[in-house]
């Protein structure tokens, strides 16, 4: 497998020896608009070659910090079906639980946004508490979505019903079951619109919301499509650049344990590599800033 950030043998860590675990999850099965994600963790994976190593926010070598890219764990074809979907899901939760019990940070690379669900479950059942911290322009709280429960619109649905605490952030659509769905339940929801408007007072909001262990699940539609293009379902009035990496040095400040993350709903365009290159450096520094 190519190594995250086109490190070489002496550069890259093994397994044993690293204490960042990249895991490719090119799994895509319920696209409803614009498709493929299953291509997102080799796109991500080739342009971060061209990723500097050196950050200059953060004055080092972040890869330093000992990465390790494991093979995909499933095949990159978009038509995954529903069938061989609770193998994989198996798969995943037991790759995240290993990772974990090997005091290890995993970086989840999709696919689409419903890997997220084994991978919580394994952060759940490993850490007893984890407050989830959800980037995302959609809440993802449908029951169901073209008559699947495990649909990408349904993934904060089922994560709510683990009883996982979660936060989200960047939200500027959802339907009209959705918005009942977070006012009965008095769901944790910082709406993009309340974002602009409320300067930067929004991340001390956001982190005050958290628990001590806090596992992110960042859907790349969160940020404004002027910058990231390649989504399935793109919405405008995102998140812009600065401000994601203004809200990581926010995080790490606040000296909340981050345990993992996963990166997902990423649709690459061969025409658009700028898209790529800001997702592996968004990654590179999300490494960096939350994993200290
Ligand atoms: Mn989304």
């Amino acid at each position: 497998m190519k190594q995250f950030l086109g490190l070489s043998a002496k550069e890259a860590c093994t397994y044993s020896d690293a204490s960042v675990i990249i895991v490719p999850v090119p799994f895509e099965c319920t696209v409803s608009f614009g498709e493929g994600t299953a291509h997102a963790p080799r796109a991500i994976i080739d342009a971060s070659s061209q990723v500097e190593l050196y950050s200059i926010d953060l004055g080092r070598n972040i890869y330093e910090r000992g990465i390790h890219t494991l093979a995909p764990l499933c095949k990159a074809t978009a038509a995954s079906t529903k069938q061989t979907r609770s193998l994989l899901f198996e798969r995943i939760e037991k790759t995240a639980s290993r990772i974990i019990k090997d005091g290890k940070k995993g970086v989840f690379l999709g696919g689409e946004h419903t890997i997220a669900l084994p991978i919580i479950r394994a952060y759940q059942r490993s850490f007893g508490t984890v407050t989830v911290l959800h980037f995302d322009a959609h809440s993802d709280l449908r029951n169901s979505y073209q008559r699947d429960k495990l649909s990408h619109a349904s993934t904060m649905r089922r994560i709510h019903e683990l009883g996982v605490e979660h936060v989200s952030v960047g939200i500027r659509s959802q339907c009209i079951e959705e918005a009942s769905f977070i006012r009965e339940n008095n769901l944790k929801v910082f709406y993009m619109e309340a974002i602009r408007k409320g300067a930067s007072s929004w991340m001390q909001d956001v982190i005050r919301n958290l628990g001590d262990t806090v596992y992110v699940t960042f859907d790349v539609d969160c940020l404004d499509p002027a910058i990231v293009p390649a989504t399935g379902t793109p919405e405008p009035g995102g998140f812009d650049w600065y401000q994601i990496q203004d809200f990581l040095a926010a995080l790490r400040d606040s000296g909340i344990r981050v345990a993992g993350f996963d990166f997902v709903e990423f649709a690459p365009q061969e025409t658009h590599h700028a898209s790529a290159f800001l997702c592996a450096k968004l990654i590179y520094n999300m490494i960096g800033y939350l994993f200290t």
